[in-house]
């Protein structure tokens, strides 16, 4: 790890920043004896450690506060505020009538698992954004999660250099599944997994970048996939 800062600036040594992350790392949903052994004997996860955890094929599941928010297609809504002329409450119906985009990506974990070829189908944010209609000083989105408190940040800049940056309604061809995040979760491929909310039910557009969740834990804002603190 070559960078020692962390977000707001507080220099802090190695040692502290993994005793941060792995305290954080025992918040996760491992679903995995040997993980919860290593979280039980030490709050610190050293690196040997964390790569001899067999953790097979596939995605993880993670969730910060479980048991994973249930979504009822008849009330649930999508808000946009903050810093747009007209907010926005949309229905599941509402997102589906928007323009569709799709893409396929490669999904990295920061932790070191990744999913190759992901089929995502959702909306890109330009064309959710447009009927709220950004104000001048909208510089950033931030996505909150119906899971408390799992929040995190896109900048517009690093929302519009990403071609396949998406609000994901469907992975592989099927609606999202409830421990993925339905009805509707973040895709940034560009960066980590972290950096792609599940459950969103609020957009507020703001002029200041906040720590998301695990920001707030010492990983990089700018969580670009190779170019970053991740692990
Ligand atoms: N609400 C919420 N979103 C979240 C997380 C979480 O714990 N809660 N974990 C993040 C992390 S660290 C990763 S790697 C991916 C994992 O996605 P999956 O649970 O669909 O495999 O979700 C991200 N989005
Ligand atoms: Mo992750």
């Amino acid at each position: 790890m070559s960078d020692e800062q962390v977000p707001d600036g507080r220099p802090i040594g190695r040692r502290a920043f993994f005793g941060v992350v792995g305290v954080g790392i025992t918040g996760l949903l491992w679903g995995d004896q040997v993980a919860r052994l290593v979280a039980k004997s030490t709050t610190v996860l050293p690196a040997p450690v964390r790569s001899a955890i067999p953790l097979g094929e596939g995605w993880r599941i993670y969730s910060v506060n479980p048991p994973f928010p249930h979504f009822h297609p008849a009330t649930w809504r999508l808000e946009i505020d903050g810093l747009v002329e007209r907010p926005q409450r949309f229905t599941l119906d509402d997102l589906q009538a928007l323009p569709a985009a799709q893409q396929v990506s490669d999904f990295h974990c920061v932790t070191g698992w990744s999913v190759n070829d992901v089929r995502w189908r959702g909306v890109r944010f330009d064309d959710l954004l447009a009927s709220a209609g950004l104000l001048p000083n909208a510089t950033a989105l931030s996505f909150v999660s119906s899971e408390k408190p799992y929040v995190d940040t896109l900048t517009l800049e690093q929302i519009r250099a990403a071609p396949d940056a998406m609000l994901a309604l469907e992975m592989d061809g099927k609606p999202l599944t409830r421990e993925h995040g339905a009805p509707a979760r973040v895709v940034m491929p560009q960066m980590y997994g972290y950096k792609g909310v599940k459950w969103v039910q609020r957009i507020t557009v703001t002029d200041t970048v906040k720590d998301g969740y695990w920001e707030q834990r010492g990983y990089d804002r700018d969580a670009y996939v190779g170019r970053s603190n991740g692990l």
